[in-house]
Order: C-alpha cells, then structure tokens, then sequence
C-alpha cells in the first residue's frame, strides 16, 4: 500500500446535506419535491450530471437550452458557497485526521479523488489542503464517476500503479469508479447502498491504517 486517495463529500466532511439543500431549491423552481433517498443517488456525481437528473424526475429533460443549465448550476453553486461557508476544522469527520496523521507517519501518499470542483476551497477551509500529496481537478476529464478516470488519473499524479491504492468512498458510484480502477475500495456507509467493496466501516472513526494495510495485503495476496 503506497497510497490512498480520499472522496471529499461524505469520507473527509459531510456536505451531502448542503449539495442536498442547494439542490432541493433549484427542484422547488422546477415545481418537483426531492428527498434524502433521491439526494443518495446524486452522491459522487457531477454537478452537471445531477442537474440532468433532476431534470428527468421533473420530465423536463429537453424544456432548457444548454446556457440555461449552465445558469441553474452556477445557482446552485451559489446556494452552496454560501452554505460550506462557516466550514472549520470541526467539520472533519470522526477519525480522519488521526487516519492522515498515521498515513503521513507511515509515508503513505494522500490524494482526492472527490467529483466537486470546490474540492480545494473545502480542504483549505477544513485546515488540511496541505496534507495531500494530489488533488485532481474533476473538470480536466471527461467521464465521471461511476468510470474509474478520476481514481487512475489519482495514480497517475502520485506515479504509483493502481494496484498500490486504496480508494475511499460513500457512494455507489464512487466504489464501482475505485473497484474499475483495481485498487482497493474501502466503502463508508451500508452495503445495501454501496455495493461490492473489498471492506465496509459503518463510520469514519473505524478506518485506521492498520487495518487499510490488512486488507490491502489480503486483497493484493489473493490476486
Ligand atoms: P460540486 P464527492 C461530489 O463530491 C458530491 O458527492 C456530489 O453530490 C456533487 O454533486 C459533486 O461532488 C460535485 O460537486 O458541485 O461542488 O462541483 O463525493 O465526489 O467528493
Ligand atoms: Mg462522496
């Protein structure tokens, strides 16, 4: 195991509730109600793309020009800014500051692989941009999670071979992206909603090095 790189939304703070709130008000406009269980299948997935989806459950899928999207998506953003904007360090979520804290002692490589565009403002905000080796820009690739792209190019920035990487995720969409890109998938959250990980913690405050490396040699062992 040489590194590990982190989801952003859900593994290292919890602004699925904000991307939630943002969005719930560009629904209402669309005269459609979302609620928690439609906002799970919006994890992981880019802004554009979740717009698109919303636009689906309003059955206005052809109703707005290109520009028009793009504006709706520049609204929700703005929403969001303002919400993330009283994010400190107590935003981080149980156990993962420890967990980098470990990594780094054990000269593990950090990166983010988050699909969020505001991922290095978040970081900055939380006090822990510096600690990552990689943060790769969603906006330079072409396919989004569920394809593995952001997790190989993770690699690729690290110069390491993906076999050597562990992927962290909350989402379904995120494990099949690590999972695609033969690294090993750590899941945060339940199995129903997650799918195929190599290893499941119902919480952050359980992920530890140690046990990252166990199942990382297991996993690595058996191929
Ligand atoms: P933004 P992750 C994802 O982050 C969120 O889970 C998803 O809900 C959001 O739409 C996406 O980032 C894009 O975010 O609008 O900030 O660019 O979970 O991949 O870290
Ligand atoms: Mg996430």
């Amino acid at each position: 195991m040489k590194a590990v790189l982190f989801d952003l939304d859900g593994v290292i703070t919890d602004t699925a509730k904000y991307h939630f709130e943002a969005w719930r008000d560009i629904a209402k406009s669309l005269d459609i109600e979302i609620d928690e269980t439609f906002n799970e299948k919006l994890k992981g997935i880019s802004r554009e793309e979740s717009l698109d989806r919303i636009l689906i459950c309003a059955n206005k899928v052809d109703s707005y020009t290109k520009e028009e999207k793009l504006r709706m998506c520049e609204e929700k953003n703005k929403t969001y800014i303002k919400l993330i904007g009283s994010l400190t360090s107590k935003d981080i979520l149980p156990g993962i500051s420890k967990l980098i804290k470990e990594l780094r002692e054990n000269n593990i490589k950090l990166g983010i692989a988050s699909a969020s565009k505001n991922a290095p403002k978040i970081l900055e905000s939380l006090g822990i941009k510096d600690e990552f080796d990689c943060i790769v820009n969603p906006s330079l690739l072409e396919r989004g999670k569920p394809y593995p792209d952001i997790f190989i190019e993770g690699s690729k920035m690290l110069n390491l071979e993906q076999y050597d990487c562990i992927g962290i995720e909350d989402s379904y969409s995120g494990i099949k992206a690590i999972n695609d890109a033969n690294m090993t998938s750590i899941g945060v959250g339940k199995k129903e909603v997650l799918g195929k990980c190599d290893y499941i913690v119902e919480d952050t405050g359980l992920l530890s090095y140690n046990t990252l490396l166990q199942v990382w040699s297991k996993k690595v062992d058996l191929a």
